[in-house]
């Protein structure tokens, strides 16, 4: 399709959209590599500053990425995380079709620090299970978790799984009757610290969520407080809104379909 040099919309934002498009539309799939700009420029008839302009708001928008030396391609989808559920990230991957695997860097007990004390309602020094996971789907690392739990609910936890590869939650469930039904969250934007990129494998610059969640069991008592780090160029964060009286329909995830994640 040809751009139209006498149209109000300038050349850069045409161009954009007509590769856009041609994402959306599958005809450009994700992992595909995108036109370079001299190719773009010549195509399309523009200068190579328009179609650096083009690329440079795909790359913005998290449309494309760019691989130093090799050129810019269309990015995966993210992962679909539903707000709506309380899942844990084993069933979240396996709803996916994904794969868990996990890199524990800790496992202890230790006292409670004032913070997590009040976070699960504990007298500060009071015993706590922590556990500090590097999150994988398929062998990529996803998130940077960090579990504190009260361990007078779960005595011996540590010893009763290799936590690289089992299910905390179908540990609690199995080994201790605990079912967490209810949970509180906080959701934050920023950019990780550098022990925190280099868990997750990404550089400085790329955004993660923060999510801080406190999880209660059916009788109300907090049983863990998490900290975790998830990757913003692999996640999005979806839920369903419902007016006052509207009860919210189950989520259909059109998109939902295997990550291949490169
Ligand atoms: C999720 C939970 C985390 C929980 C973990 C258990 C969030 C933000 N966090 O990642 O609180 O500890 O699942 O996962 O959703 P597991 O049962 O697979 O070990």
């Amino acid at each position: 399709m040809p751009l139209l040099p006498d149209s109000s919309v300038p050349l850069y934002l045409q161009l954009k959209e007509l590769l856009e498009a041609a994402i959306d539309s599958g005809s450009l799939p994700p992992g595909a590599r995108l036109p370079s700009e001299r190719e773009l420029a010549e195509t399309y008839q523009v200068s190579r500053m328009t179609a650096r302009q083009a690329l440079q708001i795909l790359a913005h928008d998290g449309r494309t990425v760019s691989r130093v030396g090799k050129g810019t391609f269309v990015s995966e989808p993210k992962i679909p995380q539903e707000l709506q559920a309380l899942t844990s990230f084993s069933e979240e991957m396996a709803r996916l079709g994904m794969k868990t695997t996990s890199r524990v860097l800790t496992a202890e007990v230790r006292p409670a620090s004032d913070d997590i004390a009040r976070r699960l309602h504990l007298l500060p020094g009071t015993e706590i299970v922590v556990l500090v996971r590097v999150r994988c789907g398929d062998d990529l690392p996803m998130a940077l978790e960090s579990a504190h739990l009260n361990h007078a609910l779960c005595p011996g936890l540590l010893g009763r799984g290799d936590f690289s590869r089992v299910s905390l939650y179908d540990v609690l469930r199995h080994s201790y009757g605990l079912s967490v039904v209810r949970a509180e969250q906080i959701i934050e934007t920023r950019l990780p610290q550098s022990r925190e990129a280099d868990a997750l494998g990404i550089d400085r610059l790329t955004p993660v969520m923060n999510i801080e969640r406190t999880t209660f069991d059916v009788l109300g008592r907090p049983v863990e407080f998490v900290r975790s780090v998830y990757r913003g160029d692999k996640y999005q964060f979806r839920t369903v809104l419902t007016a006052a009286g509207w009860t919210a329909a189950p989520v259909k995830d059109t998109r939902h379909r295997k990550h291949r994640i490169p």
